[in-house]
């Protein structure tokens, strides 16, 4: 693209849009149906989960952007100079910024996203806002795995913000960060925003808003599937459920059918009990002391710690 600065550059990483009705089919079939919660993240739903994070009840977004704003002299001092910022599910860069804005010299910023406008238009911005700075904007699906753009010398530290990593069971968590620390190298750091264990009702109030936002978000996969897969969902025959389960300290998200029903999707018929749902999403929660021993297994040392006051949110520095 002609208009893009010289410091922008561009990697194609995409999954490939045939994943979906695999994704759907498959799940659909299953005794115990389930969608990935990635395909969530469709134009509208991004726009959604943008809303979402402007809701009263849903805490998380706030409180970590305090909480960096407070602390990010801090976090760039223990990060050190010449860093290479690799921000993992950056959307509108907002929480990377800010940490650029902290650090000394960095050396590169490398924001990572699965949706390519949102990725686009935030990295795109931070080129011509840093001129001095390298911009790699990466257009991939990082649960998956891929390889960097890695220019120049410095040390790697991940960015991964907004509690992304409690979509993950607590295995894909530690797994994931096993993953990227083997990419990390040796001097490599890992800046990880997690959500902590709270009385039930706020957290459940935070995944079923009153304005409906999050129900709004959850259905509009259905949406999607709809419009993407040939699908006749009707969206009124679906309602959104989010319950935190005390045995696994998640949030779980739920499309539950409100009737007995059959459903098309790519021609194939899916059969719903009254009752019957499709898991959507979970959300993992962690006390500060369980997340340290997940990082721990996953190979990194916690180097330090930030919690608000209320303790409802923490970052952790983690190094190789
Ligand atoms: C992106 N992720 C951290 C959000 C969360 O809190 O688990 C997704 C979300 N789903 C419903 N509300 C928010």
């Amino acid at each position: 693209d002609l208009k893009s600065p010289a410091n922008f550059h561009w990697h194609d990483r995409d999954p490939g849009p045939e994943l979906f009705s695999h994704a759907v089919l498959e799940g659909l079939g299953r005794t115990d149906k389930a969608v990935p919660f990635r395909f969530l993240y469709d134009k509208t739903g991004s726009d959604l989960f943008e809303q979402i994070c402007r809701q009263p009840e849903y805490y998380i977004t706030r409180t970590e952007l305090c909480l960096l704003e407070d602390k990010a002299a801090e976090i760039a001092d223990i990060a050190g100079p010449s860093v290479r910022l690799v921000e993992f599910g950056s959307g509108e860069s907002r929480k990377g910024r800010l940490l650029l804005e902290a650090l000394e010299d960095p050396a590169a910023y490398i924001p990572v996203d699965i949706s390519k406008a949102a990725l686009g238009a935030a990295a795109r911005q931070a080129a011509l806002d840093y001129p001095g700075l390298p911009v790699h904007a990466v257009w991939a699906d990082f649960r998956t795995g891929f390889r960097l753009p890695l220019p120049d010398q410095g040390r790697i530290a991940g960015f991964f913000p907004g509690s992304s990593i409690g979509n993950f069971t607590r295995p894909q968590a530690r797994h994931f960060l096993a993953g990227w620390r083997d990419c990390l190298g040796e001097g490599g750091a890992m800046i990880v925003g997690v959500d902590l264990i709270k009385p039930v009702a706020e957290l459940e109030a935070a995944y079923d808003d009153r304005a409906g936002v999050t129900a709004a978000f959850t259905l509009n996969l259905l949406r999607r599937i709809n419009r993407e897969l040939d699908g006749d969902f009707q969206l009124s025959a679906f309602r959104h459920e989010a319950h935190y389960n005390p045995s696994t300290f998640a949030i779980d998200i739920h499309l539950v059918s409100r009737c007995r029903q059959t459903v098309t999707v790519c021609g194939q018929a899916f059969d719903f009990d009254c009752g019957e749902r499709i898991h959507v999403e979970s959300s993992h929660k962690y006390d500060v002391e369980g997340f340290q021993a997940l990082a721990e297994a996953a190979g990194f040392s916690p180097q330090a710690v930030w919690t608000d006051k209320n303790h409802r949110f923490s970052i952790h520095f983690l190094t190789v």
